[in-house]
């Protein structure tokens, strides 16, 4: 006999979780993110659709995490995590959002039985999934709107409680391959923080100890991992812990966290007693899954490090490591960024053996550990899971959002080659001992604040560089974001990875126009994944003409579309 949908038990539950009118629930680039008290009926129809996605794929777990990330407190989402860690597959999130919008009880179990005919889902199937939340006050409510989904549908569900998105994608893929060839860890925080920390230690074995780091922990979930994971580093790395706030009402993101230092290209005001001249600091987001380092120099003057220069630092340290492995010319290191990436970051990648030139000179010393290699660099469209599927198709791949989402990739037979690669010399050797301890400290499932600061600090340790070193690796062009709300986001639509718009017609050759008008203009448009924004980015030599250049095609952005003459913001010159 053929298992059966649990119709009964689904409607009953269903009833006490109805769909709100008029919202229309999209399961974007994040998953569905909104404001947390409309998502209740969204969370339960996701604990279903967690279920048949794991019987579907023959019982392998998936996960589901509550967060709204960088957002404000009162916004909150969910998403899905499929069995390798990685971002739900794409056709899914087409039926994510069907169901998520299904008017009725009785509409949302007819669809429900369509998906199972037309993805033929084995109901027989065993459905087994783990979930976390990160610290927002909506989260203990939509968490069991969530359980209702499970119980509703029979599932075998793990609470991982609260803790960070990265950390939630480790326990996915450590669950799917216990007892594998492949195993990828313990399924525990205990052996999360374990393998990160001891791979850590041993790569900076040796080095000389790095000054304490200010970790701004954005009042979320990061906070707590932070003090978790300060014991296992020991002597290795002494962290500084600020904005831990996470159960101060308002606090969670607010004027500080990666998302405020990157958007506002600003110091954390709660830091400004704090850093001294010099001084590391890093800011987490609201999940921990972003990063972002600045620091003063010593005239109190701002810099950040974002996600472009920790790309930059990484990318050119795991070339030399394969170098000096003797592993050059088999393994090959690429990096894949997103047009938000600055100009200059797509430039000094390119450029490898030039820009290090130009560090020597700052430096006053030869880098000779530096590699000339050119490094292939590939910009695909915003959303971790086009860098992240673009990522595996090199040996190793390097991907950072400029925000600070990113992570490097090592491949199987990449893995594989460094397990079997027999080294001819100490030196090679160490290098080899240092990659592989690299593939156990960053994690491979999805950006990780708290894995790419230790991957950050242990390439700081070898280099020896002060933020200030780090910096000069390139100069940043200035540029700005600007968001403008118009009536229809989805009238834009995009081409060669949202470098260009294809509509509204006519918009982008005025584009262009513009930007030829500027020393090193930049400019694009494109509807944004997580907000009903379309986000324009703007870049050029000096800042003010940066500036000028994203509002003024944010101005015609908004006059094209139609946008109300009357409201349309006064900086849009
Ligand atoms: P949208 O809202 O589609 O621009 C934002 C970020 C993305 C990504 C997602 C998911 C920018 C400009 N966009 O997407 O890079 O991180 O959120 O969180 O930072
Ligand atoms: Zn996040």
């Amino acid at each position: 006999m053929t298992a059966q949908l649990p119709v009964e038990s689904i409607s009953k539950l269903s009833e006490l979780h109805p769909k709100p009118n008029h919202i229309r629930f999209q399961y974007g680039t994040a998953g569905f993110r909104t404001l947390g008290n409309v998502l209740d009926s969204v969370l339960f129809r996701v604990g279903i659709l967690a279920a048949l996605r794991s019987k579907r794929l023959d019982g392998k777990t998936i996960g589901v995490m509550v967060t709204a990330s960088h957002n404000p407190e009162h916004d909150n989402g969910v998403k899905l995590v499929d069995p390798r860690g990685e971002m739900l597959e794409a056709a899914w999130e087409v039926h994510a959002t069907s169901l998520a919008n299904a008017a009725t009880t009785s509409d949302f179990v007819e669809q429900l039985e369509a998906l199972i005919r037309s993805a033929k889902i084995d109901l027989s199937k065993p459905a087994r999934v783990v979930y976390a939340r990160d610290t927002r006050p909506s989260g203990p409510a939509l968490v069991a709107a969530l359980e209702d989904g499970f119980k509703a549908i029979g599932a075998d569900a793990r609470n991982a409680g609260v803790t960070t998105t990265p950390i939630l994608h480790y326990f996915v893929r450590s669950i799917n391959t216990k007892g594998t060839k492949n195993e990828y860890g313990e399924d525990s925080e205990d052996g999360y923080f374990t393998k990160l920390s001891s791979a850590f230690k041993k790569l900076v074995t040796g080095k000389p100890q790095l000054p304490p780091l200010v970790v701004d922990c954005a009042n979320g979930v990061g906070a707590e991992g932070i003090s978790k994971i300060s014991p296992y580093l020991g002597e290795s790395l002494t962290l500084i812990p600020h904005n831990t706030a996470t159960t101060t009402p308002g606090a969670l993101n607010n004027a500080c966290g990666a998302d405020y230092v990157k958007t506002s290209q600003k110091l954390p005001p709660s830091l400004a007693s704090v850093l001294k001249p010099g001084q590391r600091a890093c800011s987490l987001d609201g999940d921990a899954d972003r990063l972002i380092y600045y620091y003063l120099d010593d005239r109190g003057q701002f810099h950040m490090l974002d996600g472009d220069k920790i790309a930059a630092l990484v990318a050119a340290f795991i070339v030399e490591l394969v170098k000096s492995a003797g592993l050059e010319g088999e393994i090959q290191v690429g990096v894949v960024q997103t047009a938000y990436a600055n100009g200059s970051s797509t430039k000094y990648l390119a450029e490898v053996r030039s820009t290090h030139l130009f560090v020597y000179r700052m430096r006053d010393r030869v880098d000779r550990l530096s590699s000339p290699q050119r490094l292939p660099v590939r910009c695909v469209p915003t959303g971790v899971k086009h860098l992240h599927h673009a990522a595996e198709h090199f040996a190793v791949g390097v991907y950072f959002e400029a925000n600070g989402h990113g992570t490097a990739l090592f491949s199987p037979e990449t893995q594989e080659k460094l397990e079997s690669h027999e080294p001819t010399t100490p030196a090679q050797s160490t290098a080899l001992n240092h990659l592989l301890s690299l593939t156990r400290l960053i994690n491979q499932t999805v950006g990780d604040a708290i894995s790419d600061m230790l991957l950050v600090e242990t390439v700081l340790a070898h280099k020896s560089y002060s933020g200030l070193e780090w910096d000069s690796l390139y100069v940043d062009l200035p540029n700005r974001l600007v968001k403008v709300v118009v009536v229809d986001r989805h009238a834009f639509k995009t081409e060669d990875a949202e470098r260009r718009l294809v509509s509204p017609k006519g918009l982008q050759a005025k584009i262009d126009d513009l930007v030829k008008r500027y020393d090193g203009g930049r400019s694009f448009v494109r509807p944004s994944g997580t907000e009903d924004v379309v986000r324009v980015y703007g870049e050029a030599v000096i800042k003010s003409q940066a500036d000028e250049l994203a509002f003024r095609v944010a101005g015609l952005v908004y006059d094209e579309t139609g946008g109300d003459p009357a409201t349309r913001p006064k900086e849009f010159i």
